[in-house]
């Protein structure tokens, strides 16, 4: 008989192992699956229903809002306002950071950053898509008012992290510090059952990531790393393979089980990247780094190690096994 454990249980059973644990994260850990399986429904039915399509408004980062994007923020941002954990979130979809303060959360000890939808423009082509969530310790007093410093923080000081892959199937992946996990959602009996226990990424792949458009954009050492990907040798299984979905989390989930790099670098669109390090680029490395892979801006820069100025600040990515991600950090160092 197949034994399974739910997300619940395992959530549970990692909080029998931390004595002191007050059990407000696993309040935080059910917001967070609660959203999930709502925003799967309305994904799933998204071709049908008239949620489809832009609200017409722009986000802070001057894309056009889905409707589903601006759905997925109000549902995940009422979901962790619930629970009285949570005081605060910030979130792409919000140009300043929100406040649970209406709702008494002053003495909550969480902030969460979001992306609630990210890669939401690949929904219209039935595309899969993802929310990434990263979780900290507010540093202001309880009871006080939540401040931007609170957001503000080093990916290194993150609690856990995690993603929702809205694909094929729909996936929870997620870290505290002990490991990854991965759930898949079985809709029939609406709960996420353990199906990628402790989750590791091979430590080199033949798999790379990137969108080969912005080629004559890119810094001398990418290009010439992505020239190394492409060159024939097959003591070091080259050509790689160059796969692209043009949704982060959808690149990443397939890049930590098979093995490979993802990659944005600056281009002339994007001088600083265009990823967001708080909500995107923090937790993908905090989760990386949990698998046993590796995570840089550039040659040497940890991504954990970013000290925040803003909260929206966009930064490159290099994401993936580590000698993959190593070899890239030789070109940059040698070429620029
Ligand atoms: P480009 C989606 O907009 C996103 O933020 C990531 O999910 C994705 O990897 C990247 O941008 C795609 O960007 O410039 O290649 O379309």
């Amino acid at each position: 008989m197949e034994i399974i454990k739910t997300l619940g249980e395992f959530i549970i059973d990692q909080q029998t192992e931390y004595p002191d644990a007050s059990g407000e994260l696993t309040s935080l850990f059910s917001s967070i699956r609660l959203a999930a399986k709502i925003l799967h429904r309305e994904i799933n039915k998204a071709g049908l229903a008239d949620i489809m399509g832009s609200a017409g408004e722009d986000n802070v980062q001057g894309e056009q809002q889905q409707k589903l994007d601006v759905y997925a923020n109000e549902r995940f941002k009422n979901a962790l306002a619930q629970r009285g954990v949570v005081c605060g979130i910030a979130s792409e979809e919000e140009e300043e950071f929100v406040t649970f303060e209406e709702t008494k959360n002053l003495d909550g000890k969480y902030v969460v950053l979001i992306d609630p939808l990210d890669g939401s423009s690949n929904i219209d082509v039935n595309v899969s898509v993802g929310t990434i969530f990263s979780i900290y310790r507010r540093v202001s007093p309880l009871g006080s008012h939540v401040t931007e410093e609170d957001f503000l923080q080093p990916g290194h000081k993150q609690i856990a992290a995690g993603y929702v892959i809205y694909g094929s199937s729909t996936m929870l992946v997620y870290s505290t510090g002990n490991g990854v996990n991965g759930f898949t959602y079985d809709p029939t009996i609406g709960v996420f059952c353990l199906s990628h226990p402790n989750l590791k990424i091979p430590a080199d792949g033949n798999i790379y990531s990137v969108n080969e458009g912005n080629y004559i954009h890119f810094p001398d050492g990418v290009k010439k790393y992505i020239k190394y990907c492409q060159e024939e040798d097959t003591t070091t299984n080259r050509p790689y393979t160059s796969r692209y979905i043009g949704s982060l989390v959808s690149d990443f989930h397939r890049n930590l089980i098979k093995g490979g790099i993802y990659l944005y670098p600056t281009s002339s669109r994007y001088p600083n990247g265009k990823l967001r390090l708080l909500y995107e680029c923090n937790p993908m490395a905090y989760l990386i780094e949990q698998a046993g892979g590796t995570a840089v801006a550039t040659t040497g820069q940890r991504i954990l190690d970013i000290e925040p100025t803003t909260l929206h600040q966009r930064c490159p990515l290099f994401v993936g096994s580590p000698n993959m991600v190593g070899k890239l950090e030789e070109f940059i160092t040698e070429f620029g």
